[in-house]
């Protein structure tokens, strides 16, 4: 499907930032417009992870699927800001269901529920999620207790960030202009998912997984997901998807090995 690509400075800086190993604040585990169709910070390096968490090696990498037909996504119908409208020279389209012809499933957050011993320290660099077009950028993304999350507005018109948590503490800062300061939180306590929306915007929506460690990642454009840096042991994997829930599965993984969990939903 055709999606408009809006490229936002942020998100240009963050490549090249990246792309020149600088240290700059990272964009969030799913990036819908990386180039080549990669997200940049995939589930390789999930948002926050260090390369060696604690100097462990196990991997648990898969693939979603989606069983059946994808429903056809819904335009997102913005004439009621124009701001919103002229920002878009091509159909902008709900993210609810994103799967390709070959049903791989995007946007689905994998994070390992149960198994992981031992703390493991907030990274101190920031998740960024990005209001572009009138759009979040990522939809779906993943974030350690207590990283600092940094909202932005590029967008030359209103948004309010409305956060709706329940075992977290809810808010909703309003945005007026790309020229407003970033709003900078975090979410003290571990949540599957944490619902952010726009009041101004009904269309916009995105969630956060909100995790103790570092051991999440999100589906990318191919279904694929890796989470690394594990300890050896036995683990519950679970996937959440925002319209088809979750599924959880055991695995159990050694130092240095790679073990591969794949997910199926079946399309409603
Ligand atoms: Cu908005």
């Amino acid at each position: 499907m055709e999606r408009s690509r809006m490229w936002s400075p942020l998100l240009i800086a963050t490549l090249i930032a990246i792309g020149c190993g600088g240290g700059k604040p990272q964009e969030a585990s799913a990036t819908p417009d990386a180039p080549e169709g990669r997200p940049v910070q995939v589930a390789e390096a999930p948002a926050g992870a260090q390369p060696a968490v604690g100097g462990s090696s196990a991997v648990i990498q898969g693939t979603v699927t989606l069983d059946g037909q994808a429903p056809k996504p819904a335009t997102l119908k913005m004439s009621a800001d124009p701001v919103c409208q002229q920002a878009h020279s091509s159909p902008v389209y709900a993210e609810d269901v994103v799967a390709s012809a070959q049903g791989q499933l995007k946007n689905v957050f994998v994070y390992v529920k149960d198994g992981v011993s031992g703390t493991y320290p907030a990274p101190a660099t920031p998740v960024m999620l990005d209001q572009n077009g009138c759009v979040y950028k990522p939809h779906v993304f993943g974030i350690q207790v207590n990283q600092p999350l940094e909202v932005a507005n590029s967008d030359p018109t209103a948004h309010n960030v409305n956060a709706k948590p329940t075992a977290n503490t809810p808010f909703n800062t309003a945005q007026p202009s790309n020229k407003a300061p970033k709003v900078k939180k975090a979410f003290a306590k571990p949540e599957v998912m944490v619902k952010f929306k726009c009041n101004i915007h009904p269309w916009m929506s995105a969630y956060a997984g909100v995790v103790a460690h570092p051991f999440f990642g999100v589906s990318g454009d191919d279904g694929s997901f890796t989470i690394s840096g594990l300890p050896a042991g036995t683990y519950t994997v679970e996937a959440w998807h925002e319209k088809y829930g979750t599924q959880t599965q055991s695995v159990t993984v050694g130092d240095g090995e790679s073990e591969s969990v794949n997910f199926t939903f079946k399309a409603q």
